[in-house]
């Protein structure tokens, strides 16, 4: 029986052009498709853009431009990059694609057949950031603001007539599909979803009509289909649609080996949503989702909001190579947990898994081949009759291989990069310590050329293999070995664990295919990237105008306190991702404050500061803390910079 495997990425917001974050979903995505098709699977890899919705209409008004056009340009500079890191996908799908529109009604419409959109009059908060509807428990007030905790920006009121979707007569149906082995990976992530789905589902919102940008809905066009059930669908559009998912044997076999890659801020819509739609439709779920972790910067999950978190893969990839970054991502986090980003790592890295490891271990072949054995090209074991024993350097090398094969297999299979990587790189290291041990140098001196001739068939089948089991993660690097050691670039192979020997190849000129970046140049390389990494947030030139202050009387100012206050302590508030508790020192009087500059500040870059303290602000509850005022800083929604003093002002100095 044919075997198939079909992964998926998060189809991408258009208010962000690609950045570490969507970059590391989108390799672990490729690196997987690629392993699966070198290994003879029949192979689907989809990513795309998700274009509808509020957030996309709102942007492009403030930038005056259509809805289409602007989403247009973004798409460009997602297929750019794209293109530059390797990324091997089948299809780049568009919500705004017309076989995608199609599938979204057929979708609609068997939903409906089976009786589960109703039409009722609605009154609920809705966060735009999130394209998502809130409840109570989901807002945190503020100052009688109620904001959603992950954006930071007021909840907007929607009243109006929506269509419901039955999402409550599923909670059974899904209870019973997270008993699936490996539905939702990781284990962990499956409890926290079988735990939503207890706590009660409530019917969901699937249509706006204050929302232009967007599908209409069959046969009542005064409405879109909300975003979400928009974008899901996308998964079955690319395989003809809900439809030929049920009769077209190979989109039924590729749905049914389907697993969805995500990080944990979609989870919710992936494992609750989305297979009661599918089970609504009466179609099969897909077989899995897989959840990962976020990469942070300094600990702050990499967003489009917070300008600290920014790193540019396209200025990275410019100066390494992409293989460089991709190799990072997918060696560095293991596929699931959290991970942190420094260039410090991925320098270390480069120099020493890929220039040290790898890259010495081609390097040093293929200059040895070519001043000590002419550009040698004989098959193994020329010198040696068949049934000739090995040598213990030659077992240990064989055996070496023969595990990081299986080893390396085992982990792709089960969606583990990082340990897929560790494993050939155990074959890599070996490999390096059979060319130390045997010292084929010394042969060709002592005449020995039969004996050097087989050690170098040996280390080229070595990196032969090597190529091959790194070319998921590194295509371009891989392809670049095999030419060097005389093969041709065929990477649609998985190795298998026997090992066949050399099958001879004349090897070229020698060239160092990770080359070194001294500590220097490495220090000036972060220096210009950090300056020059653009917002992966599409910024409306506008908004910061459109904003337009009121003006107040004298009277009206003099009624704030404000004062410079002391930081004496600083702390994250736990499970949020931008708020901080301070203590301030006003001269004797202590105050706390909580506030959302976690993403431009750590907690320990903040003590001993002295900032500008809005004092006479009334207090307000924040995640549990009351917040006695606020400090000020420049920036809307992104916090640029603290306001400070040019010099030493005493704590509780009032300012005017
Ligand atoms: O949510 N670490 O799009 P989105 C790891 N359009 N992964 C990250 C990340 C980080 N710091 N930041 C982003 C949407 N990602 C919807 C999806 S699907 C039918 C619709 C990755 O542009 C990760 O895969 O906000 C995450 O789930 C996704 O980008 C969110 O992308």
């Amino acid at each position: 029986m044919a075997d198939y495997f079909y992964v998926t990425t998060p189809i991408y917001y258009v208010n962000a052009v690609p950045h570490l974050g969507t970059f590391y979903t989108t390799i672990v995505a490729d690196a997987l498709a690629r392993y699966h098709r070198a290994r003879g699977a029949d192979t689907y890899f989809l990513t795309g853009t998700d274009e509808h919705g509020q957030k996309i209409e709102r942007m492009a008004q403030e930038l005056g431009a259509s809805p289409q056009a602007y989403c247009d340009g973004i798409v460009a500079q997602f297929k750019k990059t794209w293109e530059g890191m390797g990324v091997s996908y089948d299809r780049f799908i568009r919500t705004t694609d017309a076989d995608h529109h199609a599938a979204v009604e057929a979708m609609w419409r068997r939903i409906s057949a089976n009786g589960d959109i109703y039409l009722a009059d609605y009154d609920a908060m809705y966060c735009v950031g999130c394209e998502g509807w809130k409840t109570e428990e989901d807002v945190v007030e503020v100052d009688g603001n109620k904001l959603c905790p992950l954006h930071r920006r007021p909840v907007e009121r929607v009243r109006e007539q929506n269509y419901f979707f039955r999402l409550s007569k599923y909670a059974d149906k899904l209870l019973a599909l997270y008993e699936r082995p490996g539905f939702i990976r990781p284990e962990s992530r499956k409890n926290e979803v079988t735990e939503f789905v207890k706590s009660g589902l409530r019917d969901l919102s699937i249509s706006r009509t204050s929302v232009k940008w967007g599908i209409p809905v069959p046969n009542d066009p005064k409405h879109v289909v909300y975003v979400w059930l928009d974008a899901l669908t996308n998964y079955v559009s690319a395989l003809g649609g809900p439809d030929r998912v049920l009769t077209d044997p190979r989109s039924q076999a590729l749905w049914g080996a389907c697993t969805h890659l995500i990080a944990k801020d979609i989870l919710r819509f992936h494992a609750v949503y989305w297979p009661a739609f599918l089970l609504s439709a009466g179609l099969p779920p897909p077989k899995g989702v897989f959840c990962h972790g976020y990469i942070t910067v300094k600990g702050q999950k990499i967003s489009k909001s917070i300008p600290a978190t920014r790193v540019d893969p396209n200025l990275v990839a410019g100066a390494l190579g992409a293989d460089t970054l991709r190799y990072f991502v997918l060696r560095e986090y293991s596929l699931g947990g959290d991970g942190d980003f420094t260039y410090e790592a991925l320098f270390q890295r480069h120099e020493s898994d890929l220039g040290n490891d790898l890259g010495n271990l081609v390097n040093r072949t293929v200059s040895m081949a070519c001043t000590l054995s002419d550009g040698f090209d004989a098959p193994h074991r020329s010198g040696y009759s068949a049934g000739d024993p090995l040598s213990e350097e030659e077992l240990l090398l064989r055996t070496a291989a023969a595990e990081a094969t299986r080893a390396a297999s085992k982990a792709w299979d089960d969606f583990q990069p990082s340990r897929a990587l560790e494993a050939t790189w155990a074959m890599i290291r070996a490999g390096n310590v059979y060319l130390d041990r045997t010292a084929p140098w010394k042969l060709k001196k002592a005449g020995k050329t039969a004996e050097l001739r087989d050690i170098l068939a040996n280390t080229c089948e070595v990196i032969r293999r090597a190529a091959m089991m790194v070319a998921p993660a590194m295509p371009a690097a891989a392809g670049e070995i095999l030419r060097q050691i005389g093969r041709e670039p065929d990477l649609g192979r998985w190795p298998v664990e026997d090992w066949g020997g050399w099958p001879g190849g004349k090897l070229c000129e020698p060239k160092p295919i990770f080359p070194r970046v001294e500590p220097d140049r490495q220090k000036e390389l972060i220096a210009t990237w950090l300056d020059q990494t653009p917002p992966v947030k599409v910024v409306a030139a506008a908004s910061a105008a459109t904003q337009a202050a009121v003006e107040i009387a004298i009277e009206d100012f003099q009624k704030l306190d404000l004062r410079a206050a002391k930081v004496v302590q600083a702390e994250a508030v736990p499970k949020t991702e931008k708020l901080l508790k301070l203590t301030l020192d006003l001269g004797g009087e202590s105050r706390t404050v909580v506030t959302g500059i976690a993403g431009a500040y750590a907690p320990a870059d903040l003590v001993g500061r002295t900032v500008l303290y809005f004092a006479n602000l009334k207090p307000a509850k924040i995640r549990g803390v009351i917040s006695q005022g606020m400090i000020l800083a420049a920036g809307g929604e992104n916090v640029l910079a603290l306001c400070s003093f040019d010099r030493e002002v005493p704590a509780g100095a009032k300012v005017k």
